[in-house]
């Protein structure tokens, strides 16, 4: 009898190749490619209390990432110690590596994920060096990587893999190639196996070659993960950390002499916390379901683990399971009808979504800063300039360039705060300013403080004197301010005083791209663009939360964190949120998020990495350090 559609497992692996790098300890790796020496030193990089990452050597010496300041010191008192508050530097080294790989595709598939993490598809430089293979000669091979110049390009071995590979080489139970030497990739012996080992095959040589570029140009190295979509690429390259590469072997499907695919073996034995997708909130209803009850969190573990690990394979194989079942099970106000299908294909390491194509402009510029108490008009006031300076200095730097020069922005140029430049062109028109606060909860009777994240907004029209280029910083941040925040201020704040703000972020959001409006006539339409931006935009008010899933949440709650658990955001704005002044949030969404930005995958990682604030300090970390951190404020020494 034939399985209902539903249960089936979902089997399309596409014929792409994507490669995923993360750098490896990135922030202190930036610090260590200022300055050489320290990469033989144990360095740490702090922001707040904590301790954000930590190189290599220090991490031999038992330091790991989101560790308190103190605990570091204890277990390496010769740790050196560099703060990474302001993300300037940090953001600046992640375009560089953005361009510098970008640079190697022909797609113009590149998509950044954060600072840290680059998605690369590759398909169509691997199959061009596919179709001109010599197949009597594989170990002697050439990889082109440019379609012109037939010297451009490395040699390479396609007889066998680049670096290591899942399952590992050695493992003789697992299936050979069918072929050691010409496999006829155009013929029809050629077998789906046959293929996409080679096509494997190459991207890892690919992504060998350009790991080494990275390192030796640019003095970074990655770990890197190899296999046809985004989410089987990005799990593989964690199986050999750090400075190395996996690639995800076939068989992708299970063949008759061999029951299971690799794909199934690999991505069964992760927590399904850990796939990228299915975020804190989806992980807990799907533990919950599995389980039969809540599970119980080990408190004592700083790095969000549960005493109860509930595996893809736990869920893939419980009993009744279908794609059916899990949009039942995963259903909330708010939640995409089709979560339980998304996460059905997840489970079984199906994953459609594209690498974006490069932008040339952000979506969204965002500056924030956090406070252990902002409650006065006056240092609010004071906040806000500080805040819209950096912002328009930011504007300056990412949404403007050279009018003499229509294509490149030269980053290492700058823009002196109050230079007065009118001889550069915008390339894009934010249409929205955005006001967020936190305001902290009041104390209750008995002292403590609820823990609450809620975040709220209000948004209005961007106004035109701020594309004023003939107009110091300071001159159009006063006014951006007296006009246009302090009033958005008031709307959501109208008492005058009895609130006290933990955080306060400034954003424009909306982009409309100018330059691509035509030749020449980039960043020149700016009264066209505010007739359309008036009749299309109104205010509005949008309250969001960002606080960790509660099984007791109120509607409004589970609405806003559903909502959150399907909205996409990429993980850059995840770790700016997180981090504090010239954070650039994207977070959280407003009425104005596109379609294009729901549809990502990674929407709901979100909430496992950040999202909790200390009530007692402000510093913002993720729900699972939140132990450790109150730990300290209880036992500072
Ligand atoms: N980061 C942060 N706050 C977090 C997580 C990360 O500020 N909660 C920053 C510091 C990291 C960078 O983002 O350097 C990238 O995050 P990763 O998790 O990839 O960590 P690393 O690159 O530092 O280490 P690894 O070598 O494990 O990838
Ligand atoms: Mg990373
Ligand atoms: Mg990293």
């Amino acid at each position: 009898m034939r399985e209902p559609p539903s249960t089936r497992a979902p089997t399309r692996h596409d014929d792409r190749l994507i490669i995923h790098f993360d750098y490896d300890c990135f922030y202190a790796a930036v610090f260590e490619a200022e300055n050489p020496v320290l990469k033989s030193l144990p360095l740490a990089v702090q922001q707040k209390h904590i301790i954000v990452t930590c190189n290599y050597e220090a991490r031999r010496r038992g330091l790991h990432k989101l560790q308190l300041i103190n605990e570091a010191r204890m277990t390496c008192p010769d740790v050196i110690i560099v703060l990474g508050e302001d993300l300037t530097r940090f953001r600046n080294a992640s375009k560089e590596l953005y361009a510098f790989l970008k640079s190697f595709v022909w797609s113009q598939k590149a998509e950044r994920l954060g600072f840290d993490e680059v998605f690369l598809d590759v398909t169509d430089i691997v199959d061009y060096n596919l179709d001109i293979l010599n197949h009597n000669s594989l170990p002697d091979s050439f990889f082109h990587l440019g379609r012109s110049d037939p010297t451009l390009g490395f040699s390479y071995d396609a007889s066998c893999f680049a670096g290591n590979t899942f399952p590992a080489a050695s493992d003789e139970n697992e299936p050979q190639p069918m072929f050691t030497s010409f496999p006829k990739t155009d013929s029809s012996e050629a077998t789906d196996f046959d293929r996409l080992e080679l096509r494997l095959r190459l991207g890892s040589h690919l992504a060998q070659y350009l790991r080494h570029q990275l390192e030796e140009q640019k003095g970074y190295t990655s770990t890197v993960g190899i296999s046809t979509n985004k989410l089987l690429s990005k799990l593989v390259g964690n199986v050999n950390k750090p400075t190395n590469q996996t690639t995800l072997r076939p068989p992708y499907s299970p063949t008759s002499g061999n029951a299971k695919s690799n794909v199934l073996s690999f991505i069964d034995d992760h927590d399904i916390g850990q796939i990228p997708g299915i975020g804190c909130k989806l992980a807990h209803k799907l533990r919950n379901y599995v389980l039969g009850r809540e599970p119980q969190f080990d408190e004592g573990l700083v790095w969000g683990g549960t005493k109860e690990n509930v595996k893809a394979r736990d869920v893939r194989l419980f009993p009744g399971m279908s794609s059916e079942v899990l949009n039942e099970v995963l259903k909330g106000p708010g939640s995409h009808k089709d979560t339980g299908v998304k996460v059905w294909g997840l489970l079984h390491g199906v994953d459609d979504t594209e690498v974006a194509k490069a932008r040339s402009v952000p979506r969204q510029i965002s500056i924030e800063d956090s406070y252990l108490r902002l409650d006065t008009l006056t240092q609010i006031h004071k906040e806000l300039l500080m805040l819209t300076s950096s912002l328009i200095r930011r504007m300056h730097l990412d949404l403007t360039e050279p009018e003499d020069d229509g294509n490149v922005f030269d980053e290492d140029e700058g823009i002196k705060a109050d230079t007065i430049d009118t001889s550069r062109r915008w390339l894009a028109h934010p249409r929205v300013l955005r006001l967020t606060t936190r305001p902290r909860p009041p104390v209750q009777a008995d002292g403590t403080r609820s823990r609450s994240f809620k975040r709220i907004s209000r948004s209005t029209t961007l106004p035109s004197f701020v594309f004023r280029l003939a107009d110091s910083i300071e001159t159009i941040a006063e006014k951006l301010v007296n006009e246009a925040l302090l009033p958005l201020f008031r709307k959501l704040h109208p008492e005058t005083s009895g609130w006290d703000l933990s955080l306060v972020n400034v954003a424009v959001t909306d982009m409309i791209e100018t330059a691509s409006d035509g030749k020449g006539g980039g960043g020149r339409d700016i009264g066209r663009m505010f007739r359309r931006q008036n009749e299309v935009l109104k205010e509005w008010k949008v309250i969001e939360q960002d606080m960790a899933p509660s099984p007791h949440g109120t509607d409004e709650q589970h609405k806003a964190e559903d909502r959150m658990e399907m909205i996409s955001n990429d993980y850059e704005n995840q770790h700016q949120l997180n981090t504090h002044k010239g954070s650039e949030d994207d977070l959280f969404y407003t009425q104005t998020t596109t379609v294009e930005d729901e549809s990502q995958w990674d929407s709901d990682e979100v909430d496992s990495h950040i999202g909790n604030a200390c009530n007692i300090c402000g510093a913002t970390m993720p729900s699972f350090a939140m132990i450790a951190h109150e730990r300290f404020h209880l036992n500072p020494d």
